[in-house]
């Protein structure tokens, strides 16, 4: 009976794909649904003629697995998780291997990583990017938790990862819930992704008057050159795509309303909670938000109608300006995520190698980019980088790409194209940039109000002031 290398539960999409993905690479897998019709149906149709063998209780999927077992849950993150634990753990032996392949919050990982390993099972937390495609050919995977369960399924993971330049899209994220963490970021640093790219589009539409085919071809073109990424490479494909009914671009038939799962509210929770800046980020989620809000915004454009802009534009836009801008906008996005996980870094002693972070995210996950070889690239020449854009390559391309960028913000201005993340980027750049910001004014209004005291630039110590009786 005990035959097989690894138990999955749960048999949606992502965990389907998991367990063909496993089995392509060599591996008996024993699958497990709470519901067991979709069980048998994998195993009657994707899963047939493969080594993959149906269980219909957990107490079967158990008795399937090899000692010590290893078990895959791939089931909806939340309380799902904490049911399925319970249920199983009567099933297992101290050091077996349990492995969370969910988008489970961080911390609900801390939690159970302690809770497993005081009760002697070895507990893997593992953010896994890629979506169904990557599940079924090569996702990047973001595990953590105890070592030696990393070691036990280290020769798994890299057989089923991604792979770029031979290099398997898998590292050791430390304990905890590092590697939820990770994944976390990737898809706040995702939102980023595509909102700069939406800005972008509606640039070269509104404001440049391009239409969807040449819009898909000025994607496919930056496809070509620093921009190259996964999330280009779909936009040029996507403005390709006709509608059935009406035969015109499919894109433009799409309700502007932007949905969200939470990964991307829950990063921004985070960055302020530890203080770390990430407005790029935040604006992403908050243009979905705004999106939402579409009654709204549809009563506000009927009261305000067409504004006259007449000496509003002072700068005009081209398509190698907004290249540019896109990319030095990308680039203060990552600068941002990768900020955040130097600071939960050392917040919660992850120990996290943020040049293998950028390694891992190179191939099988959504925000697989070019760019992402020369975040590693920076990271490995200097492990201890305050901020990616300190890095002497990326000083220079922000450099270069400064006043391509401020056009394009200036003409979206002054057209009045809101693009908020494309601008908060810019300004994380000039405030980073500003020796001085006026931050003196905000400590003083606050020593006023508030006696919260302050530190001047000339002396030591704190100091305080009676500014009202100061008042010359
Ligand atoms: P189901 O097919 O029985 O609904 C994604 O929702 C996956 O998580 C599905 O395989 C689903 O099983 C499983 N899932 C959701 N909640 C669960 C729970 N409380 N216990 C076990 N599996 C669950």
């Amino acid at each position: 009976m005990e035959t097989c290398d690894i138990g999955v539960i749960g048999l949606a999409v992502m965990g389907q794909n998991l367990a063909l993905n496993i089995e392509r690479n060599g591996y008996r897998v024993a699958v497990y649904n709470r519901t067991a019709e979709r069980t048998r149906q994998f195993l009657a149709e994707q899963a047939s003629q493969k080594q993959i063998v149906g269980a219909e209780t957990l107490a079967e999927l158990a008795a399937l697995l090899k000692r010590p077992r290893r078990v895959l849950m791939m089931v909806k993150a939340g309380n799902a998780v904490d049911q399925v634990i319970a249920e199983l753990l009567p099933h297992l032996e101290r050091g077996d291997i349990l492995i969370d392949g969910g988008n489970s919050f961080y911390q609900d990982t801390e939690r159970r990583s302690k809770e497993l390993e005081a009760q002697g099972f070895l507990y893997l937390g593992m953010g896994i990017s890629g979506g169904e495609e990557g599940a079924l050919k090569g996702p990047s995977l973001m595990p953590s938790g105890h070592p030696a369960a990393y070691q036990a399924l280290e020769g798994l993971l890299q057989a089923i990862a991604a792979k770029v330049d031979g290099e398997a899209c898998v590292t050791y994220l430390g304990r905890g819930g590092g590697g939820h963490y990770v994944k976390m970021v990737h898809n706040g640093i995702e939102y980023a992704d595509m909102q700069l790219i939406a800005e972008t589009y509606d640039l070269l539409h509104r404001g440049l008057g391009l239409n969807a085919e040449q819009i898909s071809r000025t994607f496919a073109a930056w496809n070509q050159e620093a921009l190259n990424s996964y999330l280009i490479e779909i936009t040029a494909h996507i403005f390709g795509v006709a509608d059935p009914q009406s035969g015109a671009p499919l894109v433009e038939k799409i309700l502007d309303v932007a949905e969200q799962k939470g990964t991307g509210k829950w990063t921004s929770e985070e960055a302020l909670e530890l203080g770390i800046p990430i407005p790029t980020l935040q604006a992403a989620v908050e243009a979905r938000a705004l999106s939402a809000q579409r009654a709204t915004r549809l009563e506000v454009a009927r009261t305000f109608g067409e504004l006259s802009l007449a000496g509003a534009e002072t700068a005009p836009l081209n398509v190698a300006a907004l290249e540019q801008a896109l990319y030095a906008a990308k680039v203060c996005s990552y600068a941002q995520g990768m900020s955040l996980l130097r600071q939960a870094s050392k917040v919660y002693g992850y120990d996290f190698d943020l040049s293998e972070v950028a390694r891992i995210w190179r191939g099988g996950c959504i925000i697989r980019a070019r760019l992402l070889n020369d975040i590693r690239r920076a990271y490995q020449e200097n492990p201890t980088l305050t901020n990616l854009i300190l890095d002497p390559s990326f000083r220079q391309a922000l450099t270069n790409a400064q006043t391509a960028w401020r056009q394009t913000i200036q003409h979206a201005i002054g057209k009045g194209i809101p693009v908020p993340a494309l601008s908060a980027s810019l300004a994380y750049f000039d405030s980073l940039r500003s020796e001085r910001l006026p931050a003196n004014l905000i400590q003083a209004q606050r020593d006023y109000f508030g006696a919260h005291t302050y530190q001047r630039i000339d002396q030591e110590g704190t100091f305080h002031t009676h500014w009202q009786a100061n008042q010359s």
